[in-house]
C-alpha cells in the first residue's frame, strides 16, 4: 500500500467515527444493529469487500439488511465471489475492522492485513456489487458503503438498487460466470425454468385437484415487490400478494416468515376468509419461506415448515433420480448420484425419521446456512433446509453436465422417453432453484411445481408426517460463551455436568428431545424440545431452561 491510499483511507475514515462503547460481531448473519449506529460499520465493510474483490480478483456482493428484525434496526453482509456468504477466514478481520478504535487504528489493521494476504493494488481493479432491501435506513448506509469501497484505489462501487439478498448473491455468481446478472435475466431464468417444469407435469395430473391460487404474505418487504414483479413473468399460476408494504404496513410487525413460524399464528392481513388455502410467508428480505393453512378456529394455522418444504423437495429429486436412473443402472452406465440431505438439530425428529425412512443420506451440522451450505456442496445433489425456512438445493457442476450430456444421447436414442423427462426436470430444478443462497422465491416456485406436478393439495403434502409437538425457549445468561457445544449442537462440552442433568430430564419423557446452544444473533441460550405430547415438550423445555439458569443464569446479579 502506498502513501497516496493510506491518505486517502485516513481521509475517509475520520468522516465516519465509531460510536463509543458498541461491540459488534459478524455472527452467522453479518453485522446487526440499531441502524442509527451503523454507518461506520458498513463503511469499514465497504473497505473489506473492496479489498476481498482485490484478493480474489473477482466481483463481490455487499448487502444491505437486517432480514426479519424489526424495521429500525439494519444490517451488512457480504457475498463471495461463488455467491455464497464471506468466507470464514476473514470474519475476525470483519472484527477487528468494525472495533477499531480511530482511523488510525483502523488503517494500521488494513496495513498489516494486506501484508499478511498478499494482496496486491493497482494490477487489477476490483468490482462490488451492492444492494440494500426497503428499510428507510438503506439509502445512507448504502452510501457509507460506496465511500468505504471508493477509498481503496481501483474499486468500483455497482448500485444494483433496492432487491432481495439471494437476488444479490445470485448477480454475484453469475457475475463471475460470466453470465448475464440483471434482474430481468433472475426473472427470466426462475419463470423459464419453473415454465419447463409446468411443460413436463404428467399427463394424469394435468387435470388439477389442488387450488390453483397461492396466497403470499410479503412481510411488507423487499419480497413483496419483487414477488410482484415476477408475477408478470409467470403463466399458469395466480399468486395474491399481501402485505407487499405498499398499503403502509409495517415490516415484519406481525408479518413475514419469522413471526409465523415462531408464533404459529396467520400475519395481519389473513384471517377467516382465508381458512384452508394455500398461503406462503417471505421473511424481510427473502432468504426464508414457510407455507401454512389457516385453521378455522381463532388465528391458528398449521404450519408447514423448512422440514417439509425440504421434505417435499427431497422426494421429488429421488422419484425423478430413480426414473433417470432405471435403465442405466440396468445398462451399467449409470451414475451413482450422491445425493444427501443436511439439517440442524432444530429440524423435527419426525422429518429426520421420514427422510431416513426413504433411504436417504441424513447429515447434521451446526446453526447458521454457511455450515449447512458447505456440507450439501459435498453431494452431486445436496438438499440443506433450516426449519425456519432458510434453504436450497445444490447440484455439483459435474453432475449437472453428465446430465446435459444424458440429455443429449436421449435425443438420439429415446427421444421423448421418462428417463429424458427425468434428466430435463432435474436440470429445470438446478436453474430453479438458486445455487448460491436459501431463495424465497425461487423456493416457493419449485413447491408450487411439484405440488402441480403430483397433484397436491397443501394438506396432502402437509400429511408426509406429522410433526413431534416442541418448545423452544430462552434463557438470559450473564454470558452465553460460556456454553460449549459439539456434535452439531446436541452435546454441552462446558459447563461439564450440564449435559448429564438434560439427559436426565430427557429421559423421563417418551419420543424426548432436548439441546441446548448459545444464539448467535441475540444475548441468551435457546433450549430446544420436542416429545410425544405438546404438554410433554413443554415441561420438558422448561425444566431444561431451570437447570440452564442453575448452571449459569443472572442469578441475583
Ligand atoms: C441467522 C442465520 C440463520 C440462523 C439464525 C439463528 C444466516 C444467513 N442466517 O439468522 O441461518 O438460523 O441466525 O439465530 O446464516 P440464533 O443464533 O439467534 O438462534
Ligand atoms: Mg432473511
Amino acid at each position: 500500500m502506498d502513501e497516496q491510499q493510506i491518505a486517502i483511507l485516513l481521509e475517509a475514515a475520520s468522516r465516519f467515527p465509531r460510536p463509543q462503547g458498541v461491540k459488534l460481531s459478524y455472527g452467522t448473519a453479518g453485522f446487526r444493529a440499531d441502524a442509527s449506529i451503523l454507518s461506520s460499520t458498513v463503511f469499514r465493510v465497504g473497505i473489506l469487500a473492496a479489498l476481498r474483490s482485490l484478493k480474489t480478483q473477482a466481483v463481490i456482493g455487499l448487502m444491505i439488511t437486517a432480514s426479519h428484525n424489526q424495521v429500525s434496526d439494519n444490517g451488512v453482509k457480504v457475498a463471495d465471489p461463488s455467491g455464497g456468504m464471506l468466507t470464514q477466514e476473514w470474519e475476525p478481520f470483519a472484527d477487528s475492522l468494525a472495533n477499531a478504535i480511530d482511523a488510525e487504528d483502523l488503517v494500521r489493521l488494513i496495513i498489516e492485513f494486506v501484508k499478511k494476504e498478499n494482496i496486491q493494488f493497482g494490477v487489477k481493479s476490483a468490482e462490488i456489487l451492492l444492494g440494500r432491501d426497503t428499510r428507510p435506513s438503506g439509502e445512507s448506509l448504502l452510501e457509507a458503503a460506496k465511500q468505504g469501497i471508493n477509498s481503496i484505489v481501483g474499486a468500483v462501487a455497482t448500485d444494483v438498487g433496492v432487491v432481495t439478498t439471494p437476488q444479490l448473491h445470485w448477480m454475484v455468481r453469475s457475475r463471475n460466470k460470466g453470465m448475464q446478472a440483471s434482474e430481468a435475466a433472475y426473472f427470466e431464468q426462475l419463470s423459464n425454468s419453473f415454465g419447463c417444469l409446468m411443460d413436463l407435469k404428467p399427463k394424469e395430473t394435468t387435470a388439477n385437484v389442488m387450488d390453483d391460487k397461492l396466497t403470499v404474505d410479503g412481510a411488507n418487504g423487499v419480497g413483496g415487490e419483487k414477488l410482484e414483479e415476477l408475477k408478470n413473468f409467470l403463466k399458469e399460476i395466480v399468486i395474491d400478494i399481501r402485505n407487499s408494504g405498499k398499503k403502509g404496513g409495517v415490516l415484519n410487525e406481525g408479518v413475514g416468515a419469522d413471526y409465523v413460524q415462531k408464533e404459529k399464528v396467520v400475519p395481519h392481513g389473513f384471517g377467516p376468509n382465508d381458512v384452508g388455502m394455500r398461503c406462503a410467508s417471505l421473511d424481510g428480505d427473502a432468504d426464508r419461506l414457510v407455507y401454512f393453512r389457516v385453521l378455522s378456529e381463532s388465528n391458528k394455522i398449521d404450519l408447514v415448515d423448512g422440514d417439509k418444504i425440504l421434505s417435499l423437495f427431497a422426494l421429488f429429486i429421488q422419484e425423478q433420480l430413480s426414473i433417470l436412473n432405471k435403465e442405466n443402472m440396468e445398462a451399467k452406465n449409470g451414475y451413482p448420484v450422491r445425493l444427501g440431505i443436511v439439517q440442524t438439530a432444530y429440524a423435527n425428529g419426525a422429518s429426520t425419521d421420514y427422510l431416513k425412512k426413504l433411504g436417504l443420506e441424513v447429515m447434521f451440522t451446526p446453526t447458521g446456512v454457511k455450515y449447512l451450505h458447505e456440507k450439501a456442496a459435498e453431494y452431486d445433489i445436496g438438499i440443506y433446509f433450516e426449519a425456519n425456512g432458510h434453504g436450497t438445493i445444490l447440484f455439483s457442476e459435474h453432475f449437472v453436465s453428465w446430465l446435459e450430456g444424458k440429455n443429449i444421447e436421449f435425443d438420439k436414442t429415446s427421444k421423448g422417453s421418462e428417463q429424458q423427462k427425468a434428466a430435463l426436470r432435474l436440470l429445470a430444478v438446478s436453474k430453479l432453484i438458486n445455487q448460491a443462497v436459501g431463495d424465497a422465491l425461487s423456493g416457493l416456485l419449485l413447491v408450487e411445481a411439484i405440488l402441480r406436478h403430483k397433484g397436491w393439495s397443501i394438506q396432502r403434502w402437509n400429511e408426509l408426517y406429522q410433526d413431534l409437538p416442541s418448545r423452544q425457549l430462552k434463557v438470559k445468561v450473564a454470558d452465553r460463551t460460556a456454553v460449549v457445544t459439539a456434535n452439531a449442537e446436541t452435546v454441552v462440552v462446558k459447563p461439564s455436568g450440564l449435559q448429564k442433568v438434560i439427559d436426565a430430564e430427557t429421559a423421563k419423557y417418551p419420543q424426548g428431545r432436548s439441546f441446548i446452544r448459545p444464539s448467535g444473533t441475540e444475548d441468551v441460550i435457546r433450549v430446544y424440545a420436542e416429545a410425544s405430547t405438546q404438554e410433554a415438550a413443554e415441561n420438558l423445555a422448561k425444566s431444561v431452561a431451570q437447570h440452564v439458569d442453575q448452571f449459569l443464569g443472572l442469578g441475583s446479579n
